[in-house]
């Protein structure tokens, strides 16, 4: 096997250096008007768009050219069923603590719902018919869903991660796939969270004990990897 590395901090990744199309995937989180869009979720809580929508144009360069040479390619959409049945009594509480009750109507249909407006993903990031879409009733994308079952069966071992948010989906995702034995690397441009310091403090989290969750490079070093 010819060793192939992504310049990364804290080590070049992946750590043995067996990178191909074949045995990893891009997985984009939760890059859904809910998140992004004016007039969904993030927004009705107030926090600042530009922020969750940073990450835009870097994840369509590494969608890119990921797609070109052939990787696996998975999008993820947190929501919950129309009648709320997976949807946990105190998660609705605290979501109406802060004005923007999950369910509950906002401009973009009904709040973090399937199917609605606001729960789809932007257009700009649209996944193609034959990259799988993971619907998760929660922040990490392993519970509660086939995600696990679909990477094992294509022999994916290599997870590059990003979407938003950085320190809530992206983070508890990365731990999920890391406790799995997955070799995860999050591109931090590609990424964001609704506050600025916890999107830094959560890159730092990833790099303490020589990775203990992964590998964080960006989108142009992994871009010109992939070259
Ligand atoms: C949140 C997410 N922040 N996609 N969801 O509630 O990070």
């Amino acid at each position: 096997m010819k060793e192939h590395y992504v310049e990364a901090d804290p080590y070049p990744w992946p750590y043995n250096g067996d990178l191909r199309p074949e045995n990893t995937a891009l997985i984009i989180i939760d890059m859904q008007t809910d998140f992004c869009g004016k007039g969904g979720y993030v927004d009705k809580m107030g926090y600042d768009l530009s922020l969750t929508r940073a990450p835009i144009e870097p994840i369509k360069r590494t969608l890119a050219a990921m797609r070109e040479r052939r990787f696996h390619i998975f999008h993820t959409r947190e929501g919950h069923r129309p009648d709320l049945a997976d949807l946990p009594a105190n998660k609705r509480w605290r979501s109406r603590q802060i004005g923007a009750g999950i369910g509950d109507p906002g401009p973009c249909g009904r709040i973090l719902v399937r199917g609605e407006p606001g729960w789809d993903i932007i257009p700009e990031l649209a996944p193609l018919p034959d990259e799988p879409i993971i619907d998760k009733p929660g922040k990490g994308s392993f519970c509660a869903t086939d995600l696990e079952l679909l990477l094992r069966l294509r022999g994916i071992v290599n997870i590059v991660l990003t979407g938003i948010t950085t320190d809530v989906c992206v983070h508890t995702t990365m731990r999920e796939a890391n406790d799995r034995g997955f070799e995860c690397l999050l591109l931090e441009d590609c990424c964001g969270a609704t506050d600025k310091g916890n999107h830094d403090h959560a890159i730092k989290m990833v790099k303490m004990q020589g990775g203990v969750f992964g590998s964080v490079s960006n989108s142009k070093k992994f871009v010109e990897a992939l070259s």
